[in-house]
């Protein structure tokens, strides 16, 4: 099994076909697939490969054109009424957490863009989120001037300490497409992250030191 910043397992929707000949679909996931939603496994969000800026093309050969990305689009309504993408990411224990940042798409002449909000929940069980702690919010600027794949990282400050994060980005334009995502983990200045038991109660950590274990 793949193992990445920690992230055992991921949860969220199937992604969406764009047209009749290209499905922005999570192809590797392991986990269960019903009905549309992907639970209990890992796939292409952290298989290290990030999407190319133009989802059209078979970069590297595997018969599949935008095989990189994973995305979602809007059922027909406003990007601003449109539900956000829901992402539940379980960790392998519980973690100090200090930013998640995302590989996203912003091909905005093909309806395409970074997410214009995003918001972390955090939970030590996985049932009960921000019990003691408040979400974090994040406004992304929006632009329209460079189409270049970018990570965009929410930062979390002051640190905070679970083991399930909830992520939810909002739509900008009809299209959501991300390739990555890592978490960062901070740690009180040694070289390991810092993991606490799972049974720890969930509180927040004074800021720390941000220090990628992107592996
Ligand atoms: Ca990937």
């Amino acid at each position: 099994m793949i193992i990445s910043d920690g992230i055992i397992s991921y949860s969220m929707p199937q992604g969406d076909r764009r047209g009749s000949d290209v499905k922005f679909f999570d192809f590797t996931y392991d986990g269960d697939v019903v009905d549309g939603r992907l639970s209990g496994g890992l796939g292409q969000l952290v298989d290290g490969v990030e999407g190319v800026p133009n989802f059209r093309l078979d970069v590297h050969n595997v018969g599949r054109r935008g095989y990189e990305w994973v995305a979602w689009k809007t059922d027909g309504v406003r990007p601003a009424d449109a539900d956000p993408v829901e992402i539940v990411f379980r960790l392998d224990a519980v973690r100090s957490l200090t930013a998640v940042r995302v590989h996203c798409n912003n091909a905005f002449e093909r309806d395409v863009g970074v997410f214009s909000a995003a918001e972390l929940h955090f939970s030590v069980g996985g049932k009960v989120f921000d019990t003691r702690s408040r979400p974090v919010s994040y406004t992304a600027a929006r632009d329209a001037v460079v189409e270049q794949p970018r990570y965009v990282t929410v930062p979390i400050q002051p640190a905070r300490v679970a083991r399930f994060v909830r992520l939810l980005m909002h739509f900008d334009r009809r299209w959501i497409m991300i390739s990555e995502v890592h978490f960062d983990t901070g740690t009180s200045g040694i070289q390991s992250p810092l993991i606490l038991p799972a049974k720890a109660t969930e509180y927040v950590l004074p800021a720390l030191v941000c220090v990628s274990v992107c592996l």
